[in-house]
């Protein structure tokens, strides 16, 4: 088996310092919101990857197909030797650019880094096994804070994928994008996953599927207020809402009070009285135009060389070149 590492950047006191700082911010705005990443304790990371299999959730399906054709051209045009995966989770379409690294022959090293940290131990456990011959280096921490700590041999292929970029605000994503460019050097590599715009319907139903797998990934991030800092929030008191922004062209997935209600939040020191119908917003994910992607990008200092869409063109993976 390969060497495995797993670096963790922030311990339990200081996550949870960060959530009660974010909870008091969000909790007592006009309109209340919480920062999509707490969804991802264990269980959030085990509804994501069951989200990835129901039929209405394409875009796991779409980026698979691309990459599953596009792998051996990303390896043989980036020549990696060290591919790092911001947000990794579960890596299993990242096994594909593995396939491509090993097989071209360039690929030394494997970096995932992921917030939620059941997900990156199991993940990198599996894949040490499966790839001997790769180093696994781990890192549990938030990618939304500096990146200068990766470690890496360049030529280095930095991969954001799953259409995660799609949940940062606007302004969150440009300076993610300035952040990334930031770390690499002339010359490596970003490789992108983007969700692209298109009809409501097909939208609405990807974050709302009948399962109601995606309301269960919803509504835990409630448990994890309970879990973390003592809420005592009832989850089924709280209804699933995706709404399609069509002025922002993004999912708002939100949690709904079904009743009036008051919730007490220790951990925060906060009382946070509901209306009936008052929502909480909990994640944003925006859908992408081509020209907003290649543009975006290049204010942040990078050229794309390459656009990949799937057969039926629902999503787009980019590999884009950080320039001087
Ligand atoms: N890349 C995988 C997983 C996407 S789900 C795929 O394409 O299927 C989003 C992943 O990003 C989750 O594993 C979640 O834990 C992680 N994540 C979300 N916000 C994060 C943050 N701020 N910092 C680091 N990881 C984060
Ligand atoms: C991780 N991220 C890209 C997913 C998305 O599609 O925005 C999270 C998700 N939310 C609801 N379903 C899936």
């Amino acid at each position: 088996m390969s060497e495995v590492r797993i670096d963790v950047h922030r311990d339990a006191t200081e996550v949870t310092q960060a959530l009660r700082r974010d909870v008091r911010e969000g909790l007592t705005a006009d309109v209340k919101w919480l920062p999509s990443k707490w969804l991802y304790d264990a269980r959030g990371s085990e509804l994501f990857d069951r989200i990835t299999t129901v039929p209405e959730y394409y875009p796991t399906r779409a980026e698979r197909a691309i990459l599953r054709s596009a792998a051996p051209e990303i390896a043989e045009v980036t020549g990696m030797r060290t591919l790092v995966e911001l947000g990794s989770g579960s890596g299993e379409k990242t096994r594909l650019l593995l396939d491509a690294g090993t097989e071209h022959g360039s690929l030394r090293r494997f970096v995932p880094l992921d917030v939620s940290a059941s997900a990156l131990s199991a993940s990198v456990d599996a894949i040490a096994s499966e790839y001997p011959a790769l180093r696994v280096d781990g890192v549990v921490a938030d990618f939304t804070e500096p990146l200068d700590s990766l470690p890496g041999t360049a030529p280095r292929l930095v991969a954001f994928l799953g259409g995660t970029i799609g949940n940062f605000l606007p302004a969150e994503r440009a300076k993610f994008f300035s952040s990334v460019r930031s770390v690499l050097g002339e010359g490596e590599w970003f490789l992108l996953g983007t969700d692209l715009v298109k009809d409501a319907g097909t939208l609405v139903a990807a974050y709302d599927d009948a399962e109601g797998v995606t309301a269960e990934f919803n509504r835990n991030v409630l448990r994890v207020l309970n879990d973390r800092l003592g809420a005592d929030f009832d989850p089924a008191a709280f209804e699933h809402v995706a709404h399609w922004d069509d002025r922002h062209e993004w999912i708002e997935m939100r949690l709904r009070a079904l009743r009036p209600m008051t919730v007490t939040i220790p951990g925060a020191g906060l009382t946070v009285r509901f209306a009936e119908g008052e929502y909480v917003r909990t994640e944003i994910s925006a859908k992408f135009r081509p020209d907003a992607v290649r543009a975006e990008l290049a204010d942040a200092g990078f050229t794309l060389r390459h656009w990949w869409t799937d057969p039926e063109g629902r999503f787009a993976v980019s590999l884009s070149e950080a320039r001087a």
